[in-house]
């Protein structure tokens, strides 16, 4: 496939509820959506960035130019033999991984629809036709009203709970859940809030037989984890600093963690998920789905993502009603009574975009090439 042009739209969709982590509190989302054209057919990414660089580097607006000035360059007019010749692309960019990412995504939904298969097809997946999810439930304002998330979420059939920690937020919250839900999965995620002088106050999380504390340390460490890993029973699952197939490998050398998350966003792609996948897998340690509070489009190659055998772990890929009132894509993402998320046997991502809404909610759009 040649890729002729490269559409950029950059959209605004309102939070249903705030989402607040570690860094954080986000009301909006402003999210960059890609499309690839070739030959008559569109594929369509989503570029996973925050709208700050908080999570990592990236922000909507660096990816703007990122995509443009750097990536479009590259891409256009490029005959690819499969979707796997686009990483490589762009592999000189330092970085950036989300914006290349967003491009890469949608060059593995335009050969899905060239191919007139599913993408979690195309992408060597379909390990499991129904895929097991869980919530993450960002830091509320009271423990109160976090419970009450909980047993809301719990009601609908979600089959573990995130909860997100920072200090001040930590120990006393999670024991007042544990108390309230006894036998729930339960985990973790402090977005690298703590450090290594923190090992006996962390320690104490291991009274609550968590699944798993979700990247304690900094943004950029391995180290410091694997010491910290030795000292907790809880097995630690990394996000932020697992970046590519190679950092997975260090981290798993060097027992830095016994879970990962995987965010195609933030490893730069399919191609780079499947071969952080594949390492885990060859190492024994089983991977959940990350998410960046998805439109529906990055929502549904999550669920393609997570349907590779691997993906054995609930992960946060949920429904789209927990994040917008309404969705850009038909139907919305939908999760059964049994806490799953059912694929879909249509060609590429899976879902009707729905064009109406998308073009009422675009901010700006350029076509490259
Ligand atoms: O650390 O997993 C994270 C959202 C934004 C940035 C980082 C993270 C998250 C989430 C939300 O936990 C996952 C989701 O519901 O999409
Ligand atoms: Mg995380």
């Amino acid at each position: 496939m040649k890729i002729e042009t490269i559409t950029l739209r950059r959209i605004r969709l309102p939070l249903v509820h705030f989402f607040e982590t570690s860094f954080g509190r986000t009301y909006e989302r402003q999210i960059l959506l890609v499309e690839l054209h070739s030959e008559g057919v569109s594929g369509w990414g989503e570029i996973t960035c925050g709208e700050k660089p908080f999570y990592n580097e990236e922000w909507t607006d660096s990816a703007w130019l990122i995509v443009r000035d750097y990536v479009a360059p590259r891409v256009l007019g490029a005959a690819l033999g499969a979707p796997e010749d686009l990483a490589p692309l762009t592999a000189h960019i330092r970085g950036h991984r989300m914006a290349r990412g967003g491009v890469e995504t949608a060059a593995w939904d335009l050969a899905a629809r060239q191919a007139g298969i599913p993408l979690w097809k195309r992408i060597g997946g379909g390990a499991r036709a129904e895929i097991p999810c869980g919530v993450s439930i960002g830091i509320q304002d009271s423990v109160e009203q976090l419970i009450g998330k909980i047993q809301a979420e719990l009601d609908a059939g979600y089959q573990r709970i995130k909860i997100k920690i920072k200090p001040g937020w930590d120990i006393d919250v999670v024991r007042r859940v544990r108390e309230r839900f006894p036998s729930i999965k339960l985990m973790a995620d402090a977005n690298s809030a703590y450090t290594l002088a923190d090992i006996g106050h962390l320690k104490r999380l291991d009274d609550f037989y968590l699944m798993m504390i979700e990247q304690p340390l900094a943004h950029d460490d391995i180290i410091d984890h694997a010491v910290l890993q030795a000292r907790l029973e809880t097995p630690i699952c990394l996000d932020e600093c697992i970046r590519s197939a190679h950092h997975a490998e260090q981290a798993i050398r060097l027992r830095a963690c016994r879970i990962l998350n995987i965010k195609l966003g933030r490893v730069g792609g399919f191609r780079e998920a499947k071969r952080v996948h594949d390492a885990a897998r060859a190492a024994g340690i089983p991977v959940w789905c990350g998410g960046m509070l998805e439109s529906g489009i990055g929502r549904a190659h999550n669920i393609a993502l997570a349907t590779l055998d691997n993906f054995v772990l609930p992960g946060d890929v949920s429904a789209s009603r927990r994040y917008w009132t309404r969705d850009i894509i038909a139907p919305p993402v939908e999760v059964t009574p049994r806490g799953t998320i059912v694929t879909r046997d249509r060609p590429g991502f899976g879902y009707e975009i729905d064009m109406d809404y998308l073009k009422s909610i675009t901010v700006c759009e350029e076509t490259l090439g």
